[in-house]
């Protein structure tokens, strides 16, 4: 399937987008000035990008607590998430979100999540809604390596079968577990076929490779909009920072991360594909990263001025008014 010039640059730009938040997040973090928790996702942009690249605002997506990247590739606005992630009142949750619990529902975003596996039965409520509402709308769900061992994404799957709903799951292997490997935790290591064992399709594809990602996910998004049930596909792609912002990351070799970022960057493995082939040029990806790298840096400027929520905002976005 051969995408668009317009359809490479999205994908290259939001994929850019990410790395220069998470990168930029990082840094800030360190600082001292960013409150809360923060898991990063940088390594992993392709599958969030290749995944929702066919999405639109009807389709929603559940996420995970390392959220920032399938934020923004659903379309979540920047400086609305760094103001977020700064405890800022104007950012996407009011400032009371912060990393692990951000959310915009208006860009089909139902939120990160700090319990590990929960965005799954998420996915499945807003598959049922789109299937009685019969609006086209599909509901994808991001789980993690470690969450497909959570009880709750087993039933999940079993009633995305059992109820047949237009609902993909994305498995993100990034080989590990806050600190335990796979080959450690998943029983058979075979997420794609533990899934499929339940019913319905699931493909393994390299998360590295954008163009697997989005091929496959294709395939599954296509099949639950013509009301042939869920799917999913099992993507393998390291991460690059530790498990949270602070980790020493004691269970990693020497030198890992160094190839993970020299031999396994998917976006270095995006540039190289399309330049060879003569799809775009080297000058724009630069352009695209350079502009990636300034709307961040926006964004932090505009958070360190914001001011926090006030004591008045306290009791605001308690319940929920339907
Ligand atoms: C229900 C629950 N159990 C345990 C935790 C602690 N915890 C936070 S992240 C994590 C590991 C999740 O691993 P994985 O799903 O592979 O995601 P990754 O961090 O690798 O992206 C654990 C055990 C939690 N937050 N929620």
């Amino acid at each position: 399937m051969q995408l668009s010039r317009d359809d490479l640059l999205s994908a290259y730009s939001t994929m850019v987008t990410i790395r220069e938040f998470e990168e930029r997040v990082a840094a800030e973090f360190e600082t001292g000035d960013m409150p809360g928790f923060v898991h990063l996702y940088a390594g992993e942009e392709a599958i969030a990008v290749g995944a929702c690249l066919d999405l639109d605002d009807t389709d929603v997506i559940g996420s995970t607590h390392r959220g920032h990247g399938h934020c923004i590739a659903k379309g979540c606005d920047i400086t609305g998430m760094m103001l977020e992630l700064f405890g800022r009142k104007d950012g996407l949750c009011g400032g009371k979100g912060g990393s692990m619990h951000i959310a915009d529902l208006d860009k089909g975003m139902l939120g990160a999540n700090g319990i590990v596996g929960a965005g799954a039965p998420l996915i499945i409520g807003a598959g049922l809604t789109a299937k009685t509402l019969k609006n086209g709308g599909v509901a994808i769900g991001f789980v993690g390596d470690g969450a497909t061992n959570q009880g709750a994404v087993f039933e999940s799957m079993n009633l995305a079968v059992v109820l047949d709903l237009p609902v993909v799951f994305v498995f993100e292997n990034n080989y590990i577990g806050e600190g335990t490997g796979v080959e450690y935790s998943v029983g058979s290591g075979d997420i794609a076929g533990r899934a499929s064992g339940f019913g319905m399709p699931v493909e393994k594809v390299d998360g590295r490779d954008f163009f697997a990602v989005h091929e496959a996910m294709r395939a599954c998004i296509e099949r639950a909009r013509k009301g042939d049930g869920p799917s999913g596909i099992e993507a393998l792609s390291p991460r690059y920072y530790g498990h949270f912002e602070g980790d020493p990351q004691a269970y990693r070799g020497k030198g890992e991360v160094e190839k993970y970022r020299t031999e396994d960057d998917c976006l270095k493995i995006f540039q190289q594909r399309v330049v060879e082939a003569g799809l775009l040029e080297e000058n724009d990806m630069d352009a695209l990263r350079e502009n990636a790298r300034s709307i961040v840096d926006d964004a932090v400027k505009a958070a360190r001025a914001a001011p926090p929520p006030g004591a008045s905002d306290l009791m605001t976005d308690i319940y929920v008014s339907y």
